[in-house]
């Protein structure tokens, strides 16, 4: 019998690209019905009269093989004919949706139309995608980030997309977020008697880990889970890897370096992975820094930085 710290329960919280590639590594290194992965969905909004929902689509692409390895969102060997068309007729088309995207928008938007929650449609594509990995909503209900920027109040996808992240952030709102229910099944396997680890995936802090936090009920089932938690650095020698997150901290009044990110969680840590590159970030009491490689190029990159953060989480857990 294997003892409990190479077994066990791992949840992982995530969102965007690096979030997804992490739950992917992790995907490779835990059997499916050992892993949890509760997704942001502040993202979520509605274009074309789809209900969208980026993080999630983006885990599943990632689970099933399908994401495109350069733009790290939608689809491979994508092709764009709906979007064309519908441009040349003068519609929207500064959120682009790929025809094999578009599947999942019409079918989540279809499904939630007939009134299944969004937990069930992501289990349904999970089915659909052969994902046995439990992929879980961090709530049913809508929670959406705002920014208030230098250009003034933005929702998500007008300052990702429309505005490209320029302007200049000065506050953030998870709207929905306090009265949002968390989802059971997230709150359930951070209660696991078996739980064994708690990925903080190398995600956005302010886009993608602190709307799943804000959530009533997330923040404290993680500070009470009964395993390890373990946040991997999205900030390597000073630069996000992909997106906003080193402008954002620095627009917010902080420092862009590893070591902002990890007290960010502040409260919550056993274990913060830094990039092996980076100086280690300062001590911070009762969170052990380990250095690891932890820009994921390939497959294996995403495998062996899993590896690395539940070696992480299996060693915090002896000590
Ligand atoms: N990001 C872009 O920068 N431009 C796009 O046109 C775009 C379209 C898109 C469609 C579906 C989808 O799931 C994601 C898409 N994204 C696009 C990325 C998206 O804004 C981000 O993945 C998340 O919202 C933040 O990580």
């Amino acid at each position: 019998m294997t003892d409990r710290a190479s077994s066990g329960h791992v949840v992982a919280l995530c969102g965007g690209v690096g979030g997804a590639k992490l739950a992917q590594g992790l995907s490779l290194v835990v059997p499916p019905r050992d892993l949890t992965l509760i997704v942001n969905t502040a993202d979520d909004f509605h274009y074309l009269g789809l209900a969208i929902s980026p993080d999630l689509d983006s885990v599943l692409y990632a689970l099933s093989g399908l994401s495109d390895p350069v733009r790290g969102w939608g689809r491979r060997d994508e092709t764009w004919t709906f979007m064309a068309a519908l441009k040349s007729l003068g519609g929207d088309s500064w959120f682009q949706l790929g025809d094999g995207d578009l599947a999942m928008h019409v079918q989540r938007t279809r499904l939630l139309s007939a009134g299944a929650s969004l937990a069930t449609v992501t289990t349904h594509f999970c089915r659909a995608l052969g994902i046995a990995v439990n992929v879980v909503p961090m709530s049913d209900d809508p929670v959406r980030t705002r920014l208030l920027t230098d250009q003034g109040w933005l929702d998500f996808q007008d300052y990702f997309v429309r505005h490209q992240c320029t302007p200049k952030v000065r506050e953030l709102d998870y709207s929905g977020a306090a009265t949002a229910a968390a989802h059971s099944e997230a709150l359930a396997a951070l209660r696991r008697p078996d739980l064994r680890a708690v990925v903080i995936c190398p995600s956005n802090p302010f886009l993608s880990v602190e709307p799943i936090l804000a959530v009533s009920g997330l923040r404290a089932a993680v500070q009470q889970a009964t395993a390890p938690v373990v946040a991997v650095t999205p900030i390597i020698g000073g630069k996000a890897v992909k997106g906003p997150a080193a402008k954002m901290l620095v627009e917010l009044g902080l420092v862009a370096n590893a070591e902002a990110v990890a007290r960010r969680y502040a409260g919550l840590l056993d274990a913060f992975v830094y990039d092996q590159s980076d100086a280690a970030p300062g001590a911070m009491p009762g969170v052990r820094m380990v250095a690891a490689q932890t820009l994921m190029k390939n497959t294996n990159d995403r495998k062996a930085l899993a590896e690395a953060t539940l070696a992480v989480a299996d060693a915090s857990a002896t000590n």
